[in-house]
Parts: structure tokens; C-alpha cells; sequence
């Protein structure tokens, strides 16, 4: 048994939800927020077969689309967001995933 946790754009993750549940998985949602750009995005939890753990990346990666995020640099600091405001292009995503071996799962 493997615990899938995939960080994912808030954008993407209704799709992703609905992709992953077409094919049967069981999926916990929740909100979360980046550290560094301390925008919104989405972590899904998937509790799943170790041989379903392929499937559930694949899905994943499919609907997860990269962008491009614009991040005020410091020294735009004191500048607001006039045209003198400085901006750092980041790339965010696709999806970033962790699988995780479980050792024992319980319902109760
Ligand atoms: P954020 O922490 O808001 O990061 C957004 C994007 O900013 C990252 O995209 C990365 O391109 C860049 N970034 C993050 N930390 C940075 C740093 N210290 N210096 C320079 N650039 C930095 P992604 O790597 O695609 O990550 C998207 C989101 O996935 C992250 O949002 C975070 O919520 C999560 N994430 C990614 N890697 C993680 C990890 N190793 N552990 C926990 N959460 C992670």
C-alpha cells in the first residue's frame, strides 16, 4: 500500500479529481498554500495499491499543466506596482508528487 501526495495548480485540480475518481481511486483534497509564492494550491491524498501507483502519476501528469508565475523581486520593495516594479519569472508545477509506503491502513 502506497500514500500518493501530489501538490497540485488550483487550476488544474478539478480535472484531476474527476480523472482520478473515474478510474476508482479514493481521494482526500485539501487547500493549501506555497511557501514561496504563498499562492493557493491544492494537495491531494491517494491511498492506493502499490501496482495502481503508476496509473495515479500518470493521471496526474496529464492534467497538470506547468505556468509561468510572476514574483516581485525585493528590490522592487518600496516601488509598489508601478512600471519600475521588478519581476522575476518562476516556473510552477506541473504537479509535484511524493509516494509514500504505508504500513497499515485501518477503517473504522
Ligand atoms: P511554492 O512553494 O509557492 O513554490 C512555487 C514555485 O516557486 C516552485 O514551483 C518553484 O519553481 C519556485 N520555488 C519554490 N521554492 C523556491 C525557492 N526557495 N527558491 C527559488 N524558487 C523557489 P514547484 O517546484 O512546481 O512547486 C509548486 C508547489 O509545490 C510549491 O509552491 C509547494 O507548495 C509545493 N512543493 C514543491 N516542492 C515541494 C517540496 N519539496 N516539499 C513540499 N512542497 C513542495
Amino acid at each position: 500500500m502506497k500514500l500518493i501526495i501530489a501538490i497540485v495548480n488550483n487550476d488544474d485540480s478539478a480535472v484531476v479529481a474527476s480523472a482520478l475518481t473515474k478510474e476508482n481511486f479514493t481521494v482526500t483534497k485539501l487547500s493549501t498554500t506555497g511557501g514561496f509564492l504563498m499562492v493557493g494550491n491544492t494537495t491531494f491524498l491517494i491511498g492506493t495499491d502499490d501496482d495502481k501507483v503508476t496509473l495515479a502519476k500518470k493521471i496526474i501528469e496529464k492534467h497538470s499543466m506547468t505556468r509561468t508565475h510572476s514574483v516581485n523581486t525585493t528590490e522592487s520593495f518600496g516601488r509598489g506596482f508601478s512600471d519600475g516594479a521588478l519581476a522575476n519569472d518562476v516556473t510552477v508545477g506541473g504537479a509535484t508528487v511524493f509516494v509514500l509506503s504505508v504500513d497499515e491502513v485501518e477503517k473504522y
